[in-house]
């Protein structure tokens, strides 16, 4: 979520009413936002992408709600231990949280483990749970206010807390130990966020945080159903439905089932019609490692009757298909029906039975959908097409979109001021599309002026916090280049360091008057890596290797200065995008599903270079492709070239620089072996992210880049084309194709 003072007080429109109020009590603005500690509850785009939703849910006025956990630690802190990433807790909550009302008396049970038994009641056979170790989910509360409407939204947190105190016979028998065991278990369920991004944890208690929050989620909205329709459960699939924001809460699936079948007795038919109409299902990512799966040994301990549900589920689904594909010859059939059963073999470990979440997903949900047009074909054509195949009106794809409330009109007030005054009004804070009057002021000499004195003024700001944070004073006049997103091979961070290494080079290898020519830069890159991430951290290192080596020569600093920006979070977002210039979106085409950060970035008139991948192809389309740096091969090319890896002739250019960074220009070289190898050695990693194949195109895209920077008017231009093409990335344009095409729900403006 970020902050949320801030954004609280401009979406209620009470801006210079609170800060006058403030300063009445004799306190500054300013001074006390930046008190405030985000709210780091997510890894990167997954968990934001939320956070604009809600933003949008209540700006539109729909009854919608979020769900989560309230981890007691958030997103870790990171910081840079001379030049190599070191984690600290993010102990956010120790000064108190104004944000949340916590729920008294709002509380559910949620239980693990334990033993399942039919037993009889009456003449039906029920089935009972009972869990070997129990926890309270209590609800707190995050309101989220709309703009300009008096619709606010709720983000929904769970805590864990134990159902005793302690255990009070092991204290008195003086076993202290043991008498405080109960609550550590309970909290440890909500202690901390996994830091992965995009790759899963395969680890249990990942499992009990996701159970936990589903669980206690569906018993929610479940009794606030039954406390105005009773049990008419067959109406809950008009009254209430949840969007699955990708596998995650995946289990919802098995745990609808088990409260409508084995706690209000409903039959299995009715239950699972109910199941799959309340549910739907969003896919965010394609990279194959990311797609969750567990071990069935680890499901049925910890959830032994949902492991039977989905083993029912399954042989349903199974004997389902084969009537389906009968016309089939048997051999052709079976192998379909195995390549698509929910619980299949573990490829790397025979020995190992694993349940598929995407498919379980897709087998109890009435909608699928991917996040970018490119995408959402990849995920019909590729990851699931079996499941295409099958269901194709399923299919369906919902291109992301932010929230243009934090991400322009808020973080960049000075450009809102332009573009309102220019527009004659506001209203395209809440229908971006009236942005596309811009473009005809694009190339108006007066206009493109003004537009440009923002840009400076917001470079000037983000060059006094690299002050503050590196001391350096960085040239406001150079062109900044900015790459800020979670680390990642597919991200390709690496090709990105490399070309500012060539760049470096060649500067190097300037007279005097040759350097007066060239365009200077200031290339700053951000973001996390997993902490068990290896390759990632190897990355950082790298950037904060090179930024240290470059930024201390005299003769070249001015033209070319490289910084990591420590700690990446929504907070300095808000600073970094409104003075970006130049945006990096490059990674290997088809495995980016969308992106958002290239949306905002856009909307505040960035100039993107990037792939043929995710979202970036639709803000081209919007744009004007001609206006976008565009390089690198195509996702439909991607599998050909992999395979062809072997007999791929490497450009002298990258032969020269890997043998620089071999050779220990930027020190440290046995630690950068393995980023070197990875990328050029067959045997290690094949260069599977295509950074050597991309890096020709990527530097003449570059150089593209410099010779338009020249042309100041031309970049403004572009520069302008660009917000006034973000029209269709605001996440109220998302929300809008959900609430008609998923939710099928209306809204609805609370009496004033
Ligand atoms: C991201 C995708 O990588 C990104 O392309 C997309 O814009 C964003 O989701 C929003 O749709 C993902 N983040 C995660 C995080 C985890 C697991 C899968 C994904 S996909 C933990």
């Amino acid at each position: 979520m970020g902050r949320s003072l801030t954004n609280t007080v401009y979406n209620l429109g009470l801006e210079g009413e609170y800060a006058d109020a403030l300063r009445q009590l004799g306190y500054d603005m300013e001074k006390v936002a930046d008190a405030e500690r985000d709210a780091a509850l997510g890894n990167g785009g997954l968990g934001r992408l939320a956070a604009c939703f809600l933003d949008s849910i209540a700006t539109l006025d729909l009854p919608g709600w979020g769900y989560g956990i309230r981890y007691k630690y958030g997103m870790f802190k990171q910081v840079l231990k001379n030049g190599y990433q070191a984690e600290q807790p993010d102990i956010w909550l120790t000064s108190g949280n104004p944000w949340e009302i916590r729920r008294d008396g709002l509380r559910f049970e949620v239980g693990f483990g334990g033993r399942v038994e039919r037993k009889k009641d009456g003449n039906k056979e029920v089935t009972v749970w009972t869990p070997s170790e129990k926890v309270w989910a209590q609800a707190y509360d995050n309101p989220i206010p709309g703009f300009s409407t008096p619709t606010t939204s709720n983000l929904r947190l769970w805590d864990a807390q134990p159902i005793s105190e302690f255990d009070l016979g092991a204290f008195n028998a003086g076993d202290y130990d043991r008498a405080m065991l109960d609550r550590e278990r309970a909290e440890a369920i909500s202690a901390v966020l996994y830091p992965n991004d995009s790759t899963p944890e395969g680890k249990e208690l990942r499992l009990k945080q996701q159970y936990f929050f589903v669980c206690a989620s569906l018993q929610d909205v479940l009794s606030r159903f039954k406390a105005t329709h009773g049990t008419k459960f067959e109406l809950l699939p008009d009254k209430a439905c949840f969007q699955l924001n990708d596998t995650h809460p995946t289990i919802a699936v098995a745990e609808l089932m088990r409260l409508l079948v084995d706690v209000e007795g409903l039959d299995w038919d009715a239950a699972w019609t109910i199941t799959t109409k309340c549910l739907n299902y969003t896919n965010h990512t394609v990279m194959p490692e990311a797609l969750e799966k567990w071990p069935v040994k680890v499901m049925a301990k910890m959830l032994p009757r949902h492991m039977e549900i989905i083993e029912v589920i399954n042989e349903g689904w199974t004997k389902w298909l084969g009537g389906h594909l009968k016309e089939l010859k048997a051999e052709e059939r079976a192998k379909r029906i195995s390549a698509m059963s929910i619980i299949h073999e573990n490829p790397w470990n025979k020995e190992e039975m694993l349940v598929n979440m995407a498919y379980l997903a897709v087998v109890g949900s009435s909608a699928v959908n991917g996040v970018a047009a490119i995408h959402s074909n990849i995920v019909k054509d590729e990851i699931l097409n079996d499941f295409y195949q099958i269901f194709p009106s399923k299919f369906q794809n919902k291109t992301n979109g932010v929230t243009p409330r934090r991400w322009l009109a808020w973080c960049n007030p000075e450009l809102a001021s332009l573009i309102t005054e220019t527009l004659g009004s506001n209203e395209w804070i809440n229908d971006t599309e009236k942005l596309s009057a811009l473009r005809a002021h694009a190339s108006d000499p007066t206009f493109q002026k003004k537009w440009a004195a923002v840009k400076h003024a917001k470079k000037e700001k983000l060059a006094a916090l690299i002050k503050k944070i590196h001391g350096d004073s960085v040239n406001t006049n150079a062109l900044f280049d900015i790459q800020i997103k979670r680390i990642h091979e597919y991200k390709r961070q690496y090709l990105n360091v490399l070309s500012i290494i060539w760049r470096y080079k060649q500067l190097k290898k300037m007279t005097p008057e040759q350097r007066k020519k060239a365009v200077p830069r200031v290339c700053l890159i951000g973001g996390k890596a997993a902490s068990a991430y290896d390759m990632a951290k190897r990355i950082i290192r790298l950037v904060t290797a090179v930024g240290d080596v470059i930024n201390k020569d005299p003769e070249t600093k001015d033209l070319l200065s490289l910084y990591f920006l420590p700690d990446y979070n929504v907070t300095l977002a808000e600073t970094i995008i409104p003075a970006a210039e130049l945006s990096q979106h490059i990674s290997t085409a088809g495995t980016e599903a969308s992106g958002t950060s290239n949306m905002k970035f856009q909307m505040n008139g960035c100039l993107i270079i990037g792939t043929w991948d995710g979202a970036n192809i639709e803000i081209a389309e919007e744009t004007g492709v001609d206006n976008v740096f565009v390089f690198g091969v195509r996702a439909d090319e991607i599998n050909q070239l992999r395979k062809e890896r072997k007999n791929f002739k490497t450009d002298p250019r990258w032969d020269e620089i890997m043998k620089d960074i071999e050779g220990g220009m930027f020190g440290d070289k046995d630690y950068f072996k393995p980023l070197v190898d990875s990328v050029n050695n067959m045997k290690v990693g094949n260069d599977w992210f295509l950074v050597a194949n991309d890096f020709a195109a990527y530097l003449d895209a570059q150089e593209e880049v410099d010779k338009v920077y020249k042309d100041q008017s031309e970049w403004l231009r572009r520069s302008i084309m660009y917000t006034a093409g973000s029209g269709k990335f605001s996440s109220d344009r998302t929300i809008r194709e959900y609430a008609e095409d998923i939710w099928h729900v209306k809204p609805s403006r609370p009496a004033a």
